[in-house]
């Protein structure tokens, strides 16, 4: 691992061994049990951390809650310069949370990088945004009144976050809550603690330069029994989480319980729709990323391709060909496509459904299977494969996060796509491939794609953050990231001034002493 610098890179994300004295140099209560990290690049433990007990959670809510009072004081584009810095601070790490992101997690170097430089987009975004957190002005019908909207701070905002995008769904997350004078509690995913100090290492530094309370951004790391805590805490108006379609409906019940709001990025089972005007090389490149770029568990990966029968060969030979040129080996090697999966239950999922769709009477067009020898000891390191399905099989319906390919046939025009398409629970990712208009618009009316990211001629990964992103259905219905999500950050007031020297009720009502 040291040629490709990550031991470099671990000193200066201050992770090297957070039990031999590292902190992350803010509040970080953790005094339970050791939790391991272990790289699914080579299976070795790169660090340690202790997991946060009740009682830490405890310390936790209170320096947050503290740092509140103040925090929601600061001028929100005073805010906004924070969280600049905290963007200023990313650059200068890009190159090892990249290097970390991608040996904790397994996913390519590019990709790595790639989701350090989301992280670096939402800082900008937000910082534009911190100047635009507009409510409307409306016309009073009393005489002498005005009337408007404002957003305030809400409160302590909770995190839960996946493996998968270890590091920028939390600053989706957190630059937008910041800006708009919130704070933040984070509980990464236990699979990539790592990830999680070396964030909390960074935004301390910006914390610590300004002289700001050190609750506004906490990290504790640990298992569900943690989130448990979090989601029937009243003290955090706002849990955002991201994860499984069953994690979301516990978060989502537990939340609601005590009417908390909560934004939910759950599932998906993104599909591609291609039709017979669809342009074949650009299918191709879209398809092959979709389902194999971070070894398929990206919530936006690309899980079914929904193709035209008169085109179906064509495509098909050209995806089974372009499959073959996939080099699969250590993500941190640029020359290689596809890394390992997060660990062998991820490997035990993908076996699993390889043999689910064969006995649903699927054919396997190119081979899966885990690789071992040199360079795959570690065991997470598999084929990405590509079955024949029809969308009712049980397994096509569920969303496997591996790199498993269901192509499906359709006839007819392209409403009997769509059908496929939304016949599915998830509803996160769609896109078609068409140069034809008709089809295109189709696609995206209100009898198209029921997804909340609905995409023409590009695949269905990698939005970029300028969007809401997010999706309806079993996705959980939440949105986060650009356009205005940050609205759910905030309490929203409607005021209403009077300045006369009379009280005229409204809707007409006399009401004279
Ligand atoms: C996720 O998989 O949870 O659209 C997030 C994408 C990335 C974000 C994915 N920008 O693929």
């Amino acid at each position: 691992t040291s040629q490709f610098g990550i031991k470099e890179a671990l000193t200066q994300l201050g992770v090297k061994d957070i039990n031999e004295g590292t902190s992350t140099g803010l509040n970080h209560f953790a005094n339970g049990e050791i939790l391991e990290s272990f790289s699914p690049v080579d299976g070795k433990l790169i660090g340690s951390v202790k997991m946060s007990t009740a009682q830490d959670y405890e310390k936790v809510i209170l320096s947050a809650t503290e740092a509140f009072k103040t925090f929601r004081l600061m001028p929100a584009p005073q805010r906004g310069e924070i969280v600049r810095q905290f963007g200023e601070k990313l650059r200068q790490n890009k190159e090892a949370l990249g290097k970390l992101v991608s040996y904790e997690m397994g996913k390519s170097l590019q990709e790595g990088y790639g989701e350090v430089q989301e992280m670096i987009d939402i800082c900008d975004f937000a910082v534009g945004l911190s100047r635009q957190l507009h409510g409307l002005t409306m016309h009073s019908e009393r005489p002498g009144h005005r009337m408007y909207e404002q957003y305030h701070p809400m409160g302590v905002v909770g995190i839960v976050s996946a493996f998968n995008f270890p590091v920028a769904v939390w600053a989706w997350n957190t630059a937008l809550a910041w800006i708009c004078g919130d704070v933040c509690i984070w509980k990464p995913s236990e699979k990539t603690p790592l990830c999680g100090i070396a964030c909390q290492n960074i935004i301390a530094q910006v914390i610590k330069e300004n002289n700001l309370p050190e609750g506004i951004s906490c990290l504790i790391n640990g298992d569900y029994k943690l989130g448990g805590l979090m989601t029937s805490d009243t003290r955090i108006p706002l849990i955002s989480a991201t994860g499984s379609t069953r994690m979301g409906k516990i978060v989502a019940q537990a939340v609601a319980a005590r009417l908390g709001k909560s934004l939910l990025e759950l599932g998906g089972n993104n599909a591609i729709i291609v039709t017979p005007d669809a342009d074949i090389k650009m299918t191709v490149i879209g398809a092959v990323f979709g389902a194999v770029g971070t070894a398929g568990q990206r919530c936006t990966s690309t899980r079914r391709l929904i193709i035209h029968e008169s085109i179906f060969e064509k495509v098909k030979d050209a995806i089974v060909s372009a499959y073959k040129q996939l080099k699969i080996g250590n993500p941190l090697d640029e020359n290689n496509h596809v890394g390992p999966l997060i660990d062998k239950d991820a490997v035990k999922m993908y076996s699993a459904a390889l043999d689910k769709v064969v006995a649903e009477g699927g054919t396997i067009l190119v081979e899966g299977g885990v690789l071992s020898g040199e360079g795959y000891e570690s065991g997470c390191y598999v084929k990405p494969a590509i079955a024949l399905a029809e969308n009712s099989f049980e397994i096509v319906q569920h969303e496997t996060f591996a790199p498993v390919l269901y192509l499906i046939k359709y006839s007819g025009d392209v409403d009997n796509a769509l059908e496929y398409q939304n016949g599915v629970g998830q509803g996160l990712s769609s896109a078609i491939m068409t140069n034809n208009l008709r089809e295109a618009e189709r696609f995206l009316s209100a009898v198209g794609s029921d997804c909340g990211i609905a995409n023409v001629n590009i695949g269905t990964s990698g939005a970029e953050i300028g969007g809401a992103f997010g999706g309806e259905k079993d996705t959980g219905g939440g949105r986060e990231s650009g356009s205005d999500a940050w609205k759910i950050y905030m309490r929203r007031q409607t005021n209403t001034i009077n300045y006369t020297t009379s009280l005229p009720l409204a809707q007409g009502i006399k009401f004279d002493l």
